[in-house]
């Protein structure tokens, strides 16, 4: 098989060249290349309209955005996070000087267990970072209560859930904050892009400060911010992408209806639960491979490689194995067995919007033969 019939976990949406070419030509006019220019305002507006929220703070990338969200909420001592992510919501908080404290998920949907949430609070605790895994909602009304009764911030990692809508509204209208990755491998991209959504005008206004070395005015720096501004010609590819995410989320709801019709029979294989009163974006396409089917999920991985299909084992290993996080005493494996147990157990399936019909047999057939 040539290189062309790899099928990936994801491929990047693209927008139509020439109207890239178009938008590009506007930028060499304007000679406005980054700093807030106009096709970055534009994509502020219209994300936050398209998104269904209040604001909306640009920024160069999701890391950079947990960074900036932690630094305007003036976190401080130990923050509450999920050991089954994608590194960067730890390392955020390490960036930070603050303390991770891992607590474990539930299984259903590997998010934060709430109960967990709560036995993990000290006076230090100031703030739960959860994160909404594959774009399905955490808990968010228990995650809130326990923020209001203990005076907690709760900054959610939102990385993977652009267009969810929960419970009748957008699903980043919930908690104090919620940061987006606008990153190529995600259900909207900019390339490289992040975002934070507030639900004030001050807040914005300290996330534009931090997000431009803390330049208030010319002559007034309020704080030691960074450098986080989204440049013109990803702001303006953004605006083109933003014409097609509808489709393309409408795609992914094909594919993965297709994949849950024909694996739903296959003993030891199980597909994540539909989330209730949500719209989701199917942003990733999580498998359990359990006790019951023929092979473990590294073998299974390793079969789904060699007739070129690239499955991730997204999320594996835990935050909490790594390095610089296993030494603290919330990594230890006692106290994370349902995140451990997940972590061995996830393989996420191709599922991007050109993955073709054919594609989508050839990812299911080569599953299938592992039964026989
Ligand atoms: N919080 C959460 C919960 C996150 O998942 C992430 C990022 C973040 C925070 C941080 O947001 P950012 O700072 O990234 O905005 C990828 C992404 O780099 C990362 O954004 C993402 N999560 C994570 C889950 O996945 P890798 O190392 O697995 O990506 P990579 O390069 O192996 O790409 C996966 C596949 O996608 C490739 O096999 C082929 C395809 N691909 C990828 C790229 C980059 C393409 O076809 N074209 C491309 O340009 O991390």
């Amino acid at each position: 098989m040539s290189s062309d019939s790899n099928i990936y976990v994801t491929q990047p949406n693209l927008p139509k060249l020439e109207d890239f070419v178009d938008l590009l030509k506007v930028i060499w006019d304007r000679k406005i290349l980054t700093n807030g220019g106009p096709f970055h305002q534009q994509l502020e507006q219209a994300l936050a309209e398209h998104l269904g929220v209040r604001h909306l703070a640009l920024l160069t990338n999701g890391t950079i955005a947990l960074v900036t969200a932690l630094q305007a909420l003036r976190i401080q001592g130990e923050v509450i996070t999920t050991p089954y992510s994608f590194v960067a919501t730890a390392h955020s908080l390490l960036w930070n000087g603050l303390e991770p404290v891992f607590a474990d998920i539930d299984p259903h949907t590997c998010n934060l267990d709430p109960e967990r949430i709560e036995a993990a609070i000290t006076p230090r605790t100031t703030a739960i970072m959860p994160v909404h895994c594959y774009g399905n909602p955490c808990d968010v009304q228990a995650i809130q209560r326990i923020a209001d009764t203990y005076g907690l911030k709760v900054i959610y990692d939102a990385a993977h859930a652009f267009g969810v809508q929960h419970r009748g509204t957008s699903l980043l209208n919930f908690g104090d904050l919620s940061v987006l990755s606008f990153h190529a491998t995600k259900v909207y991209n900019t390339i490289e892009g992040g975002a934070i959504v507030c639900p004030d005008a001050k807040t914005k206004q300290r996330i534009d400060f931090l997000k431009n070395f803390g330049f208030a005015d010319e002559v007034t720096v309020m704080a030691p911010g960074i450098n986080g501004k989204l440049n013109e010609v990803q702001a303006a590819f953004g605006l083109l992408q933003l014409r097609e995410v509808d489709a393309a989320i409408a795609r992914r709801s094909e594919i993965a209806a297709r994949y849950r019709e024909a694996l739903a029979d296959i003993e030891g294989l199980a597909l994540l639960p539909l989330p209730s009163d949500t719209t989701p974006n199917h942003s990733y396409m999580p498998l359990r491979v359990q006790a019951g089917f023929p092979l473990g999920r590294d073998a299974l991985y390793q079969r789904l490689r060699e007739q070129q299909v690239f499955s991730r084992r997204y999320f594996y290993p835990l935050i909490s194995d790594m390095p610089m996080y296993r030494g603290l005493a919330s990594a230890q494996p006692a106290n994370l067995p349902v995140a451990r147990q997940v972590a061995a157990e996830i393989l996420c399936l191709p599922i991007y919007p050109a993955l073709t019909d054919a594609q989508q047999q050839r990812v299911i057939d080569a599953i299938r033969s592992c039964c026989r």
